[in-house]
């Protein structure tokens, strides 16, 4: 049996081939166990002290799980940042690695995952935004023009799906991925979607950035750091400008991707 190691800051995971099944499967896997992960909590959002500040508002978000890479676990991360909850407890985990807190919240086991003091656990990036403009309406990430701004958080997040399904593609079928059908329409979507983005960027403003420049720099960073000298990455200057202007805020410069 082949097995993948890797490692990563927060959980050192030795994945056999039961990598992508679920538990009640796991008896048809001959060979070594499930694989081990070894998470840690950690109290903050970001990489260092920098960040941390106090709550302002009443404490009623608990935990958020993430992973350092994950760029939906971002968008979340900035969005909680940008909109006061910055101390909420972090916890990082290996999503493929089934932490059994983060399964027991979330049966897709997937990051991030919030869980409030009333035991709700919120899944999916966009709709933890939702919540959190719902329930902390100011400073809105809508910014000024909701339509323009959700259409290239749209084409953000094609970039972001196309990214990270590829490399779930290569965790089945290799590198060979990339040359499949299914495979080159991903790196259609990132080239293209990436394309469009530099064309009509999202203006970051000066202060809180909205939705669509979060995720326009988040779709950037991630596919930089995944595919770093992709023959197939666009030339995007101008999502270049926005993604430096972006790093002057510390919610995202304090949650870049790293392993
Ligand atoms: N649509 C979800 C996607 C979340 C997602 O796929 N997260 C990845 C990490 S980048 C994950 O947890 N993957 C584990 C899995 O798919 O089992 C969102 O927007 O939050």
């Amino acid at each position: 049996m082949i097995h993948a190691c890797r490692q990563s800051v927060a959980a050192e995971i030795c994945i056999g081939q039961g990598d992508l099944v679920p538990p009640e499967f796991r008896h048809h896997l001959d060979g070594p166990p499930w694989g081990t992960v070894r998470s840690k909590p950690v109290s903050w959002l970001g990489r260092g002290s920098e960040g941390a500040g106090n709550n302002q508002q009443g404490n009623n978000l608990v935990k958020l799980f993430i992973n350092t890479t994950s760029p939906y676990a971002r968008i979340a991360r900035i969005a909680l940042w940008e909109k006061g909850f910055r101390d909420i407890e972090t916890r990082i985990v290996d999503p493929w690695g089934d932490d059994p807190d983060l399964l027991a919240a979330n049966p897709a086991a997937r990051v991030p995952t919030l869980v409030t003091d009333d035991g709700q656990a919120l899944a999916e990036s966009l709709l933890i935004v939702l919540w959190l403009e719902a329930v902390r309406p100011e400073p809105t990430l809508l910014g000024g023009d909701a339509a323009g701004g959700v259409a290239r958080a749209g084409t953000a997040m094609g970039v972001i799906d196309a990214a990270v399904h590829t490399l779930i593609g290569r965790k089945t079928a290799g590198v060979s991925f990339d040359g499949s059908p299914v495979g080159l329409r991903r790196q259609r979507s990132m080239a293209e979607g990436l394309k469009r983005l530099d064309a009509d960027p999202p203006e970051p403003g000066d202060g809180t950035p909205p939705l669509a420049a979060i995720a326009a720099a988040v779709a950037l960073d991630y596919v930089q750091f995944r595919f770093p000298q992709a023959g197939w990455m666009p030339p995007v200057p101008r999502l270049e400008r926005l993604q430096q202007r972006m790093r002057t805020r510390p919610s995202v410069e304090q949650t870049r991707p790293h392993d």
